[in-house]
């Protein structure tokens, strides 16, 4: 990156905004400086919520169509630079480069889907109870949309947010995540490449005051929250307080996959090192929790606790790296002491990678936040911190039990959390029983307990969610729904 100190984006300018304080972006896998930031104040939110709610009552005029046109341009720019971005990506936030492709390409699918949404709006026409009256429902933009993203998924979660808010015809303050703020930077340049009007959509890089002051305007009509349950317990409590604002929270979760005695163990091994070392285990949808049958267990076992031995951690921009490094020193610091956590409360450890070996640590990587495998066996009916609370590592409890799935089931049930989780079974009858019991947002059947896709909803329950920021069902965070009723009859009701 090329300037001394890349700023906000208010109001269609390249800004300093009103603080003195400036913060670095640091390249996870080396510990480097990759550029130096302005770190954004709550006067800056303030004003650019004001220049945001000015620009939306011009903005809410353009046709869907028209507002897609703005659109289309970022997702042919997006597809032409996915490499580089998929670069960027890796070098900001650390997930290998595969990952940081499907990262890119994760963001130009909801671009798409959303601007190609812009030619089939969607709307009811519903029969009056009375034959001369016409009666619809039609959608309008809420105003402005507040999008507060994290680092895990740079450039897909800020468009998650963002494509249907500003399609619908919403205006947009956003603020990156202070772990990704050159992939912010990016994104900004390609919103002001493509010509979006001033004031439709605003960057303003920073931490956590300056969220919340997205969070306490009382002009930003619709919060979006991607990130952790604390802070979006917060944000949901807040809002809460706020008549007329509306708040929809995707955070973590304590993911299972259930393995049955039915299951296809090749599935099954597959599944399981997917979701629970892919991205580091920094996914909210990664799984910290393999619930297996008896009948299958120790060969489950054996080959799982091969594949924890053996993933390969190591330079995320090299294709043959499996895991990259963690996100930040603080949360090196926090998986190395629930791996600890998990040794004081008694459970059986198979694999202990918390402390790689000098030769599996690339040159010029010593200063990386690297971690491998923590893989443990653990009573499912004991209480345990570790197996209970979100770790966001490559930290894996197995569970074993022995009864029918609705003991699988139960044992899935047994956190607070309900993002995702998936079954292996051949069975269909065990699986429907997964789909319907499983208190989850997003289930999997015989598939790697991992994948998204921008046309099913995206979102958890329990403490896992509080409504669709973004994907499918965002349609109801950012647009107002009006049951309109006309009578066509000169009869005076
Ligand atoms: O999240 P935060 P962090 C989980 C995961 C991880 C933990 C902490 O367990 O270890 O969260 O990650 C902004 N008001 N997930 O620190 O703090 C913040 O600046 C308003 C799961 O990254 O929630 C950032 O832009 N905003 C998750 C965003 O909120 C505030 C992905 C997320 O930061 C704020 C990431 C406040 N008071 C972490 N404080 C997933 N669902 O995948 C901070 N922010």
């Amino acid at each position: 990156m090329a300037q001394d100190v890349y700023q906000h984006y208010i109001d269609g300018e390249w800004t300093d905004g009103t603080g003195d304080e400036t913060f670095e972006s640091t390249n996870p896998a080396t510990g480097e400086t990759i550029a130096t930031f302005r770190r954004g104040t709550p006067e800056d939110i303030e004003n650019a919520t004001e220049v945001a709610d000015e620009a939306f009552e011009e903005w809410r005029e353009l046709s869907h169509i028209e507002r897609a046109e703005y659109l289309w341009d970022i997702y042919h720019e997006l597809r032409d630079r996915t490499e580089e971005l998929a670069e960027v990506v890796t070098k900001e936030c650390g997930k290998e480069i595969s990952e940081g492709r499907a990262d890119v390409i994760e963001a130009y699918h909801m671009v798409e889907w959303a601007a190609g949404d812009a030619r089939h709006p969607k709307g009811d026409v519903i029969p009056s109870e009375i034959p001369t009256k016409d009666a619809y429902m039609r959608r309008k933009p809420r105003g402005v949309v507040g999008c507060i993203t994290p680092w895990n998924f740079p450039v897909a979660i800020p468009f998650w947010h963002m494509a249907v808010a500003l399609v619908e015809g919403n205006t947009v303050v956003w603020k990156p995540a202070e772990q990704t703020p050159w992939c912010g930077q990016i994104i900004a340049e390609m919103f002001e490449d493509a010509g979006i009007p001033d004031g439709v959509f605003n960057m303003i890089q920073g931490f956590g005051d300056a969220g919340a002051a997205i969070v306490d305007h009382e002009d930003v009509d619709t919060v979006l929250f991607t990130g952790s349950a604390e802070v979006g317990h917060e944000v949901a409590a807040k809002v809460a307080q706020q008549p007329g604002t509306l708040a929809a929270c995707e955070m973590g979760g304590k993911n299972n996959i259930v393995i049955t005695e039915k299951a296809d163990l090749d599935i099954a091994v597959h599944s399981a090192t997917m979701s629970s070392f892919k991205t580091t285990g920094q996914r909210c949808v990664s799984s910290e929790r393999i619930v297996v049958h008896e009948e299958v267990y120790d060969e489950f076992k054996e080959r799982f606790v091969e594949n924890a031995k053996n993933v390969s951690v190591g330079d995320p921009l090299s294709e043959d790296t499996f895991m990259g490094p963690l996100i930040e020193p603080e949360h090196l610091e926090k998986v190395r002491k629930y791996n600890q956590l998990a040794k004081d409360e008694g459970v059986n450890v198979l694999v202990d990678r918390t402390e790689l070996d000098a030769d599996e640590i690339p040159d010029g990587h010593e200063d990386g936040n690297w971690v491998g495998p923590f893989v443990y066996e653990a009573d499912a009916k004991e209480d345990l911190r570790c197996t209970h609370e979100e770790v966001f590592g490559p930290h894996v409890a197995l569970l074993k039990y022995s009864g029918d799935i609705e003991e699988g089931v139960d044992i899935q049930n047994d956190t607070d959390y309900g993002l995702a989780g998936a079954i292996i079974s051949e069975d269909y009858r065990q699986i429907n029983y997964f789909r319907d019991h499983a208190e989850v947002g997003l289930a999997y059947g015989n598939l790697p307990c991992i994948g998204a896709e921008v046309h099913l909803p995206f979102g958890g329950v329990k403490k896992s969610g509080n409504g669709y920021p973004s994907a499918r069902e965002i349609i109801e965070a950012v647009t107002e729904r009006t049951a309109w009723t006309l009578n066509n009859s000169k009869e005076i009701r």
